[in-house]
């Protein structure tokens, strides 16, 4: 029965710290096993919670009835993890959780309900595009008041706190019922276990022509949403057939499985390839979008064409004054460091501002919240918003239809008269996925030891220009990020940027990321891989990378 759970007993726990409850760029991802182990979540939602100043021994009032976000992408040990933070968040003083029911919520839906609601923050349970499965991964974050990923201000104060923690504080009580709506108490805390649906479809329909673009599917133009098994098929089901009255075979791998379908729910061309495979086989339909574990990357495919996410960026930028929600205009514009300079170019025509941030969606949050920029992106197949302060999926995804609907041309038409205007950024990136992490480290320090002599030095076409290790002072709060990345930059303004992914949870993953510019229209339907061939191999010979980690070809080509 709601609400009628005994009066429960604050229990403290001692324990010893683990040394390896790091965030990385998303926050915390282990294997599931790592979870598992005793303590092992409980140590570092405490830390959380010890870090944000734990509302019962805050001192501002204000902070005794706060309200904290809870949900995750579904993954296996995603309601054991909701049972234990419930538990841990009544026996820290909150007063409220909404919970997502059936322990389900988007990453850009909890972004979405955190702002919506004005809430403390968030935890969000996801490792995102990661494999899941009892064997796979799992992940925790925290996001702050403004719906965005913690700043690394308290990622790295979570993590201090996680290396001498010595208890926890749990509530004695049996689990709380998360599949119907409605509100439960444990202790002095109420959980409300809320449609993890509705807020987000309902932001969706504010910020875009739903009206268009159900005239455009109703007209005869085919879509082809792939969830991956992941989050965001109730979310897609509510929006494509619910709201914009798309047939069901719109939809495909939309039941949300624990183990993804024993997929890799990253949405590209080598992991989405099902979707790929119909967008470039015979009849296809007019338009293909896939996103990821938790909903807030996305991959756009026209009729056997690809959009690449730097592409889809400045796309979305140049063409941004065709959605409602964005049509008196852009602040300004940001986009990871890696990212092609393909919306620079727009911004400058724009003549608005754009930003160059390290890898990771919390280095947008303050430049969005200052009222600097409008959207973001990175060559990750992460697009977004002010309207939320995550990546968002299924916003770029009705952007684009958005924009389609509008222009009533084909994906491919809308890419190549971009490039016809702006010119093309050739874009690819290589993954070296679980290489030893000794061997990564050692071509990085190699790479930063070749600085000095790879500056002004010739290969083939291409001249170094300058190098470096990237670093970011954020525009408003001043702080400092160093170490994001090693760039080899050419005269002509062509790079190639090396960088350790901090997302994985095994071995080291070297990410290569390749960008040559080219105006010429004759050139444009050039495969990206046949013409970043001679940067590619300029990258295999400074690395050095097949000798030192004895990899020939990349895990991944994006
Ligand atoms: C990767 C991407 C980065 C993205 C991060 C989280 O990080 O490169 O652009 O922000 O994943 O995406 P890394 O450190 O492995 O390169 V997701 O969809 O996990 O929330
Ligand atoms: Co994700």
């Amino acid at each position: 029965m709601p609400g009628s759970l005994s009066a429960n007993t604050v229990l403290t726990i001692a324990t010893t710290p683990y040394n390896d409850q790091k965030p990385g760029t998303s926050g915390l991802r282990k294997r599931v096993p790592v979870f598992q182990q005793p303590h092992y979540l409980e140590n570092f939602v405490q830390a959380i919670f010890d870090s944000i100043a734990p509302p019962q021994t805050c001192p501002e009032p204000g902070r005794r009835d706060a309200t904290l976000v809870l949900g995750g992408d579904g993954r296996y040990f995603n309601r054991e993890a909701i049972q234990i933070i419930l538990k841990m968040a009544a026996a820290n003083g909150f007063a409220r959780v909404l919970v997502g029911c059936g322990g389900i919520l988007s990453t850009p839906a909890a972004s979405c309900v955190i702002r919506k609601y004005a809430t403390f923050g968030g935890i969000i349970l996801s490792a995102s595009h990661n494999p899941g499965g009892p064997d796979g991964d799992f992940g925790i974050k925290y996001n702050t008041a403004n719906g965005g990923p913690a700043p690394e201000k308290i990622t790295e104060a979570i993590f201090a706190k996680s290396r001498k923690i010595t208890q926890y504080r749990i509530i004695d009580a049996p689990d709380v019922t998360l599949d119907a709506i409605g509100d439960y108490t444990i202790g002095d805390l109420t959980v409300s276990v809320i449609d993890p649906v509705s807020d987000y479809a309902d932001l969706m329909e504010s910020l875009f022509d739903f009206s268009a673009i159900r005239t455009l599917i109703s007209g005869g133009f085919r879509i082809k949403f792939d969830a991956m098994h992941a989050v965001n098929g109730p979310y897609a089901r509510e929006i494509f057939i619910g709201r914009l009255n798309a047939p069901e075979n719109s939809l495909m791998n939309c039941v949300p499985l624990p183990d993804f379908g024993k997929g890799h729910p990253d949405p590209n061309l080598t992991y989405a390839h099902e979707l790929v495979d119909i967008l470039y086989g015979e009849d296809a339909p007019d338009f293909g979008a896939a996103s990821d574990g938790d909903g807030d990357r996305n991959m756009i495919l026209g009729r056997r064409f690809f959009v690449t996410p730097s592409d889809s960026l400045a796309i979305l930028t140049a063409n941004a004054k065709l959605a409602p929600g964005y049509q008196a205009g852009l602040k300004g514009v940001a986009r990871s460091m890696p990212t092609s300079a393909a919306v620079d170019r727009v911004a400058r025509e724009l003549n608005i501002p754009c930003f160059e941030t390290p890898t990771g969606w919390k280095f947008f949050g303050n430049l969005m919240d200052a009222d600097k920029v409008t959207l973001c992106g990175e060559e990750s197949f992460g697009t977004g918003s002010s309207h939320i302060r995550e990546k968002d999926g299924l916003w770029a995804v009705l952007f684009w239809l958005n924009i389609v609907a509008s222009r009533k041309q084909s994906v491919e038409t809308i890419a190549r008269e971009h490039w016809a205007h702006f010119g093309r950024n050739v874009y690819s990136r290589h993954d070296y996925e679980a290489i030893p992490t000794d061997a990564a480290n050692g071509v990085m320090a190699h790479l930063k030891e070749s600085f000095n002599q790879l500056v002004g030095k010739t290969f083939g076409s291409y001249t170094v220009d300058c190098c470096d290790d990237f670093s970011y002072t954020d525009p408003v709060d001043g702080s400092t990020s160093t170490g994001q990345g090693l760039r080899i930059l050419f005269t002509d303004g062509s790079r190639i940027v090396f960088r350790l992914s901090g997302t994985g949870t095994e071995g080291a993953t070297l990410r290569i990321y390749l960008e040559a510019y080219d105006p010429d229209v004759a050139n444009h339907h050039l495969d990206a891989q046949s013409a970043l061939s001679e940067l590619i191999g300029i990258a295999g010979q400074i690395s050095e990378l097949k000798t030192r980690t004895g990899r020939a070809q990349p895990t991944v080509i994006t």
